[in-house]
């Protein structure tokens, strides 16, 4: 594993990291939205008194906190590979570049000390599930790996009510924060309410280190995105209908099934669906900095 000076220098002093994924840049948004996004995100966890550590592999080694010139080149290359819980061995010794997903980003902060991770939007449960049994790794490592994950829910490509079925059966907290309803991405209410509301980073804090005192394993921190940001749900059930048919007559599967969607529905949308997205992954960097501030004082 190669931790960035910076990164190792924070965790030494017991400093606030925020951990940040790779594979919403290489996988989740188009260039150069995705790397203007990523070094966004990192800004604003600076801002707010936390050192960013964007993790990824590097020609077959863990790298965590990847600099300005490395995301940069990430966010233009063809041919990464996606890595969650089950693709690392093998990226590892193969000495290929990896982007991590949310399972394969808990894995490798958890594994560097690092507990707060800020992303967008995790894996779950896909619609027809009871039929194809996509569920996503996300939602078993949050299971077992005890890192916060600070996100705006699930996108509705999801089951989003199977996903929080699949959360309850697993034993994975859903925390709100400043929301009492779980939200769906581009939606500050997805139709179903979290487990438990906190108002502040602080109160959050003591939740995860109760949970964490008793050896269990991750949580969600479900945090809606801005009430100025949101979209229409008609115009983003349309976009999602349209792009799950074109997905099941392309016989897509496994694990380019999300960044298919993903992609569809962006284009769909005209882009309107990327900046949303953008305006939520912002908006969690400044409450995952936060939390991880409440978490070392
Ligand atoms: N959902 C999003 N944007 C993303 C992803 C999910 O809105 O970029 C990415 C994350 O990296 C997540 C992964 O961990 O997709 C889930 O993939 P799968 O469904 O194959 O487990
Ligand atoms: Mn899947």
């Amino acid at each position: 594993m190669q931790i960035s000076p910076e990164v190792a220098a924070a965790l030494e002093a017991h400093r606030p990291v925020v951990a940040l994924e790779s594979t919403i840049i290489t996988h989740g948004m188009p260039f150069p939205a995705n790397v203007e996004t990523a070094l966004a995100v990192e800004a604003e966890i600076r801002a707010a008194g936390a050192v960013p550590a964007t993790i990824a592999v590097v020609s077959g080694k863990l790298a965590v906190g990847l600099s300005a010139a490395q995301i940069e080149a990430l966010g233009q290359a063809e041919g990464v590979v996606k890595c969650s819980r089950r693709d690392l061995g093998v990226v590892l010794a193969s000495g290929q570049t990896g982007a991590t997903t949310v399972a394969g980003t808990m894995i490798v902060a958890h594994l560097a000390g690092i507990r707060v991770f800020v992303t967008g939007g995790i894996g779950g449960v896909h619609r027809g599930a009871a039929a194809t049994m996509d569920v996503s790794a996300d939602l078993l490592e949050l299971a077992r790996t005890p890192v916060a994950v600070v996100c705006a829910g699930v996108k509705s490509i999801l089951d989003v009510a199977l996903t929080l079925e699949v959360l309850e059966t697993q034993g994975v907290p859903v925390l709100g924060y400043q929301t009492q309803r779980f939200p769906a991405f581009y939606l500050r209410d997805a139709g179903h309410p979290v487990d438990a509301t906190y108002e502040t980073p602080a109160a959050l804090a003591e939740v995860l280190r109760a949970h964490w005192a008793l050896g269990l394993g991750g949580a969600i921190v479900a945090n809606p995105i801005p009430v100025e940001d949101e979209l229409p749900p008609e115009q983003i059930e349309e976009a999602i209908r349209r792009a799950l048919m074109e997905a099941e007559a392309g016989g897509i599967q496994g694990k380019a099934v999300t960044p298919f969607l993903l992609d569809r529905l962006r284009t769909i949308t005209e882009g309107r669906s990327l900046a949303a997205n953008v305006a939520l992954v912002k908006h969690n960097a400044r409450v995952g900095a936060a939390l991880a501030v409440a978490l070392v004082s």
